[in-house]
């Protein structure tokens, strides 16, 4: 027996991965529906085979569906994920909205599955991308040294922005070549050819909410003793965000350990070879599920010091795989009632 389905931000670059995603892990799906503003409400979008003719969300009935996963934009979450928990539908949301409160466990499932146990309100909160690549990294060797401190660089894709963020890489490239002056619009900068040290809006203490949203969701959903220092990029890679990763530890670190713990670690795909191209790139990872390490090595500057470098598909690992792996822990954890 299967769960009735909603995707909801079914027309987006997450929504569609997500329902990729759905029908290539062959999620036991009864009936899926695919929902949307009312400005794309009749376009249509591929589910497996299928085609599936997007419906309104705002006027779309969750009674009887036991599961949707969101990721409209937060403003929208904000009233609707609410809506469809209140029918007695699990929420799996994918925006920054309901992150942070308390009653709402944030999840990464190889890191902390039993904080689904939690979702008293109905909703799951998926982490933002960067967050979610790092603390599966970090998991494991936290559980062999204990984190202390990290010091983050990240080089994130145009894809963390959307369809809009990669049509504008694209555009403003080809511009490049044809002499068109370049029209910025979703960054705060042009991006192609570029690097852009601002990704979302900046807090009062001079960090970006990107860097604040590493700090406080590490802390989250790994342990809250960690501090973060995150410095977020935007660059100009199409899909796949990279981070280079300083950590210290409390207790001293062994290298080869370090190594054994990765290369059995859940998600986690050590590729670390000390050699020309030895390491994984952003290209090297679109369309994968795990987050790759490279780049392992003893950070000498600071006590207990290692550095590495780590490598996701943003869209999947950062978005809908970890969405769609929430629901299959809840099944598994028998948090998913099939009422069918
Ligand atoms: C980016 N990380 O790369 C962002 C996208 O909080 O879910 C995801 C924003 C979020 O622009």
């Amino acid at each position: 027996m299967g769960y009735r389905v909603a995707v909801v931000g079914a027309t987006g670059a997450v929504g569609r991965e997500i329902l990729k995603t759905l029908q290539e892990r062959e999620f036991p799906v009864d009936e899926i529906v695919a929902l949307a503003s009312p400005r794309s409400t009749g376009r249509e979008v591929s589910f497996g085979d299928r085609t599936l003719k997007v419906q309104n969300l705002e006027t779309f009935d969750f009674t009887g569906w036991d599961v949707a996963l969101f990721s409209p934009g937060a403003s929208v979450s904000a009233i609707h994920a609410p809506r469809a928990a209140k029918a007695g539908c699990i929420v799996i949301d994918n925006t920054s909205h309901f992150r942070m409160e308390p009653d709402v466990p944030l999840v990464v499932p190889e890191v902390n599955p039993n904080d689904l146990k939690k979702a008293k309100r109905g909703i799951v909160a998926n982490p933002n991308c960067s967050t979610i690549q790092m603390v599966v990294v970090l998991k494991p060797l936290h559980d062999l040294f204990t984190v202390k401190r990290v010091v983050v660089s990240t080089y994130q894709a145009v894809s963390g922005a959307g369809k809009d963020g990669m049509d504008e890489l694209f555009t403003q490239t080809k511009g490049t070549f044809v002499n068109d002056p370049p029209k910025i619009e979703q960054f705060q900068k042009q991006i192609a050819f570029n690097c852009i040290p601002q990704i979302d809006r900046f807090m009062d203490d001079g960090a970006t909410k990107e860097e604040w949203k590493m700090a406080v969701e590490t802390k989250k959903i790994l342990d809250p003793e960690i501090s973060v220092m995150a410095t977020c990029v935007r660059v100009p890679v199409f899909i796949g965000h990279s981070e280079a990763v300083a950590v210290e530890f409390e207790e001293p670190v062994d290298l080869k350990k370090a190594r054994e713990v990765l290369r059995e670690a859940e998600g986690v795909i050590l590729l670390d070879e000390r050699d020309d191209g030895g390491y994984v790139t952003p290209i090297d990872c679109v369309g994968e599920d795990a987050t790759y390490v490279s780049r392992l090595r003893i950070d000498p500057t600071v006590p207990n010091g290692l550095a590495f470098w780590c490598v996701a598909d943003n869209l999947r690992k950062g978005a809908a795989l970890n969405a769609v792996q929430i629901a299959e822990t809840m099944i598994a954890l028998d948090l998913l009632p099939n009422r069918n």
